[in-house]
């Protein structure tokens, strides 16, 4: 007999399952990418041409697509708990001491402790049906649709009843790498770390993105192994890599204390070979019953325990201290140090912050210190190797005048920093406008700070306003640096596009003190033009949400001064563009939908719902059809109402509305 066309469409979908796991858990390919890429395509045109045999969980569907408004909060059934910390072998011999007390000598499985984040994964009938964050522990996010975008998770297992998997979603550090590259050249923030991208990535609203990160899964803990009638830590393990899930198997089942500690150092001397980011171990009571027995302490189980590396340190030598100066004024000291590697990447210089930091550790120039990355990325001195000082040395002197332009530093009483006060300092200038012109201000390419400082030097930009006389200095310019002539072109025709910038743009790029990308942007859409924020007084500036008096009072202070005036007002002459637009595209749930509204509205009224949710480009329509997508309704609804319940069309609230147009930052919060 021939194949129904479901049956068909469940034979793919269990060969691809199949080859999904052989790859991504096993990984062991048995086909070709070209063979699995033939397989989904045909999966994908019978399962259009049937839409009645849709499901969730069909490999297809794996590679993302689902955005989400927001994440549902979801009650764990038990507790995601959290692990005490250790830190060195007297630790641990104290954690088994107090087992061995309570229970007698014990067998321990020990595990890697990976760096990413934990996750719970739920089942019933065999099927996936939810993933949820730790959270607090308590109480955590429903990111199903992202989680099913990693391809080692099963969607099927044979086990029918209940269960509830924990483990941790995490980026391969080859991932990561990749991710960080791309970021770089699109000119995004980099991640500082797996595990920041890895959280980054599943906290995305859009599915797609997250399939796109290369995101991978261990599992270690089956919370109800007890009661299935499991007997130990390494049954539970091997049952869960029975069932499909994987599982590291880089652990060791340890007879004793003195064999747990040796895995970790056998471990700790391979961990920068190891595929992915671990931050310690994790040393667990094998026997079930065992772990029953010990049970709880207020906040973490009696029975495990985490074990931390220590954080990456290295001593070098400091070779100079130098002093930088900011847009600000602001003067901050640096450590020349001689070269060190610390996780992977190489160090040559470390901040010092201000006066106080050197004072408290007492760093000298020719001294060995030890330097960690400060949230494993910025470069820190830690302390001074006291044993290792010169004798001769010197305590450190921070300078009293300007490195750059020699005018007196002030240091306020409440201040920890000194500033340069003179707004002519070459330092101060330089840095103003290579902000103004920086990416997330003005964004003109070909206008970054060694060019800033190398046109103001031939002294053609003393100013933000001289970036708009540049292209009367052709010659002096091609000249000077060499430059082609077209080259020159693409410096000036940057130059010329920032005129047409967005006022928060604008704004950011004058560099008001606290005034970042965010603020200014809030101040744009508030104000929507610089006439008016300019004459906007603190009380005024104080009623938005987000804008504190510390703000204000420094927005009121910029205008007040004339030179500041005066830029605005020269800036206005070169035709820079001085008001804000709100063609911003805004990507939502609603973003291509049909909408109709109906019933009377509350917080907005009927005009402003409307123009809204055409800003975030959704259709409004006047009447509900079965091409409807979305119907909003206020109070006292009517016949359309009525109408979209019969016709299944979703329905939302005023406050459904609100809430997603709080999210992608339309309105704001009252
Ligand atoms: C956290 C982690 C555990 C394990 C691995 N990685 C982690 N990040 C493990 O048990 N192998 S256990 C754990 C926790 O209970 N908080």
């Amino acid at each position: 007999m021939s194949e129904s066309v479901l049956e068909h469409i469940n034979r793919l979908r269990r060969m691809l399952n199949q080859y999904n796991y052989q790859y991504y858990v096993l990984d062991n390919p048995t086909v070709s990418d070209y063979e699995y890429d033939l397989l989904i395509e045909e999966l994908k045109q019978l399962e259009s041409a049937h839409p009645e045999y849709y499901d969730v969980n069909s490999p297809t569907n794996r590679v993302g697509g689902y955005v989400a408004k927001s994440f549902e909060k979801v009650v764990h059934t038990k507790n995601m708990l959290s692990l005490a910390n250790s830190y060195n072998k007297e630790d641990i011999m104290e954690f088994n001491q107090r087992i061995v007390d309570e229970v007698g000598p014990v067998e321990y499985v020990v595990e890697l402790k990976i760096d990413g984040l934990a996750m719970s994964v739920q089942y019933a009938n065999g099927k996936f049906i939810r993933a949820v964050t730790r959270g607090d522990g308590k109480v955590g996010e429903d990111v199903t649709n992202n989680v099913r975008t990693i391809k080692s998770i099963p969607m099927e297992i044979s086990y029918l009843g209940e269960l509830d998997v924990r483990g941790e979603v995490y980026m391969p550090k080859s991932s990561f790498e990749k991710l960080n590259k791309q970021r770089s050249e699109n000119g995004e923030t980099l991640f500082a770390n797996c595990r920041n991208a890895a959280s980054g990535s599943i906290r995305q609203l859009d599915s797609s993105i997250a399939s796109k990160r290369g995101l991978q899964a261990f599992w270690y803990h089956l919370p109800d192994a007890f009661d299935m009638g499991i007997k130990t830590h390494q049954n539970a393990l091997q049952f869960l890599s029975q069932q499909g899930f994987r599982v590291n198997e880089e652990r060791r089942i340890c007879k004793n204390i003195d064999e747990v500690w040796d895995f970790i150092k056998l471990i700790e001397a391979k961990r920068d070979s190891l595929p992915y980011d671990i931050d310690g171990m994790v040393i667990k009571v094998n026997d079930l019953q065992l772990q029953r027995q010990l049970g709880f302490t207020v906040k973490y189980p009696k029975w495990a325990i985490a074990y931390k590396f220590p954080a990456a340190q290295v001593t070098t030598r400091v070779e100079d201290i130098f002093c930088t100066v900011g847009r600000t004024g602001k003067v901050t000291p640096n450590a020349k140090l001689t070269p060190v590697t610390i996780a992977q990447t190489s160090v040559s210089y470390a901040t010092l912050h201000n006066e106080d930091f050197i004072i408290e550790r007492d760093i000298r120039v020719s001294d060995y210190v030890v330097v960690h990355k400060a949230g494993d990325i910025i470069p820190e001195v830690v302390k001074v190797v006291m044993e290792k000082r010169n004798p001769e040395s010197k305590k450190y002197q921070f300078p009293k005048v300007c490195p750059v332009c020699n005018t007196l530093l002030h240091r306020s009483i409440d201040e920890a920093d000194y500033y340069c006060q003179n707004i002519e300092c070459k330092a101060r200038i330089v840095e103003s406008i290579a902000h103004f012109a920086s990416r997330d201000a003005m964004n003109i390419e070909g206008l970054a700070q060694k060019k800033v400082e190398a046109f103001h030097s031939e002294g053609i930009l003393n100013s933000v306003e001289d970036i708009y006389r540049l292209k009367n200095n052709k010659e002096l310019i091609m000249k000077m640096d060499k430059m082609g002539a077209k080259s020159f072109d693409n410096l000036v025709n940057a130059i010329e596009k920032s005129k047409s910038n967005n006022l928060d743009k604008l704004l950011f790029g004058l560099g008001i003190r606290q005034i970042g990308a965010k603020a200014a942007t809030i101040l744009a859409k508030n104000f929507l033009t610089m006439d008016k924020l300019m004459n906007s007084t603190v009380d005024q500036l104080t009623e938005i949400n987000d804008i504190g008096p510390v703000m204000a009072d420094n927005i009121v202070d910029f205008f007040a001064q004339e030179k500041n005036r005066e830029l605005i007002d020269s800036l206005k002459s070169f035709n820079v563009n001085m008001v804000y637009n709100n063609s911003q595209t805004y990507v939502s749930f609603l973003t291509g939908k049909t909408v109709v509204l109906t019933g009377s509205l509350e917080r907005l009224t009927r005009n402003q719902a409307s123009s809204y949710l055409e800003q975030l480009s959704a259709k409004v329509s006047s009447s509900v059809s079965s091409k409807t997508d979305y119907v909003i309704y206020g109070s006292d609804p009517g016949s359309k109402y009525n109408k979209a319940v019969d016709l299944g069309i979703d329905l939302l609230t005023e406050e459904d509305l609100v809430n997603e147009l709080l999210r992608v930052g339309l309105l704001q919060e009252r």
